[in-house]
C-alpha cells in the first residue's frame, strides 16, 4: 500500500519535493523549484501543472471540468498515452490512448542535482490486468526534471521474449491566451495526417495557425516546434529526440460540447495539444530487451 507519510520519507525532499493524498484517495507530487512549480498525480504518471517563474500564466492547461477521480483521464497537463495512441486498432471498448494514463503508477527515484533541478521518476505496474489487453511484458518510466526548462523522458524497455509494436505520445495541453491569437512554428513543409471528416495526407504551408477544429499527425520529423502566444507576450519551446510523429490538435467548438469537460462556455479558446509523440507511420517496434526513449523539453521565453 503506498502512503503519503512512506513517499514523503522514501522520496520527498524538504522544500523541493512533497507527497500529498486528496479526500479521494489519489496521491500527487509536489515539486518546487527557485525557477517554477509543478505538480503530478501518480494516477496514470500525469504531469497536471508547471508554473514557470519567467511569466504570469501557467504553462500547461486544466480543464476547470476536469475530473480527479480513480480510473479516469484527466483532461488537461501532459497525459501519457501509451501503449497505443489514439483508438486500439481492433477492439473499440478499450481506452482510447492505452491504459498508463489510467493506471496507478509508483515512485521509484527522486533527486536534486548540483544546478538545483527537482526530478522524480514514476514507474508504470504492468500487471496482469494489463497483460490481458496487452499481452507483452514492458517496463514503463517516466522520469520529469523542473529546472528553468521542464523535461520529461518517457522509457520503454522490452522485457519480454518477442518484439512488440509500440503507439505513445506525452499528449500536452498548453495554456494559450486564445487560439485564434497562436501559430505554430517549425513543422513548415512537413507532411502530415489530417484526421478532420476523414482522413488524409496533406503538406504545411507557412506555420499553422488554428480557425477551425485541427486533429493533425505531422509524421517523420524530429523538429523542434514552437507555440508563438503574443497575447501571453511568449514563446513554448518543444524540442524533443526520439519521437517522430508531433500532434497538433485543438477542438473548437462542436467537438469541445461534445466532449464535455473542456470547461464551458468555451474553455477549448484556452488550450492548444502539441503532442510528442511515435504514432501513426511512426509507431515503433520494440525487439526483445531493447529501450526506447521519448524525451521532450519544454522552456518559456517571454517576447
Ligand atoms: O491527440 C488528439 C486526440 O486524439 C483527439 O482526436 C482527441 O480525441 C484527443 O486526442 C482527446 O482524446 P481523449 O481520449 O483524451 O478524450
Amino acid at each position: 500500500m503506498i502512503t503519503e507519510a512512506g513517499l514523503n520519507h522514501t522520496f520527498g525532499i524538504p522544500g523541493a519535493l512533497i507527497f500529498e493524498q486528496d479526500a479521494g484517495g489519489l496521491l500527487f507530487a509536489r515539486m518546487a523549484t527557485a525557477a517554477g512549480t509543478a505538480s503530478l498525480s501518480l494516477q496514470g504518471g500525469h504531469l497536471l501543472s508547471w508554473q514557470s517563474s519567467a511569466c504570469a500564466e501557467p504553462v500547461l492547461w486544466m480543464s476547470k471540468q476536469a475530473r480527479f477521480a480513480v480510473g479516469k483521464s484527466i483532461r488537461g497537463g501532459v497525459p501519457v498515452c501509451w501503449p497505443w495512441f489514439g483508438p486500439h486498432a481492433t477492439d473499440p471498448s478499450l481506452p482510447a490512448h492505452g491504459f498508463a494514463r489510467i493506471a496507478q503508477w509508483s515512485v521509484t527515484d527522486s533527486d536534486v542535482n548540483a544546478q538545483g533541478e527537482v526530478s522524480i521518476t514514476l514507474a508504470l505496474q504492468h500487471d496482469l490486468a494489463h497483460e490481458t489487453v496487452w499481452p507483452h511484458s514492458a517496463n514503463l518510466s517516466l522520469t520529469v526534471t523542473l529546472g528553468e526548462s521542464l523535461r520529461m523522458q518517457l522509457e520503454t524497455r522490452n522485457s519480454g521474449m518477442t518484439p512488440f509494436v509500440l503507439g505513445e505520445a506525452l499528449h500536452t495541453y498548453f495554456n494559450i491566451s486564445d487560439i485564434e491569437a497562436v501559430a505554430v512554428h517549425g513543422l513548415e513543409g512537413g507532411e502530415y495526417w489530417d484526421t478532420v471528416g476523414g482522413v488524409e495526407k496533406k503538406r504545411q504551408a507557412g506555420p499553422i495557425q488554428f480557425s477551425a477544429e485541427t486533429d493533425r499527425v505531422y509524421i517523420n520529423s524530429d523538429a523542434a516546434t514552437v507555440i508563438e502566444d503574443p497575447g501571453y507576450a511568449r514563446r513554448i519551446h518543444i524540442a524533443k529526440r526520439g519521437s517522430l510523429a508531433t500532434v497538433v490538435w485543438n477542438p473548437w467548438t462542436d467537438k469541445a460540447n461534445r466532449m464535455g469537460d473542456l470547461g464551458q462556455p468555451d474553455g477549448w479558446r484556452q488550450m492548444l495539444c502539441v503532442e510528442s509523440a511515435n504514432a501513426w507511420d511512426n509507431k515503433i517496434t520494440l525487439a526483445p530487451g531493447a529501450v526506447h526513449t521519448l524525451d521532450v523539453a519544454y522552456r518559456v521565453e517571454t517576447i
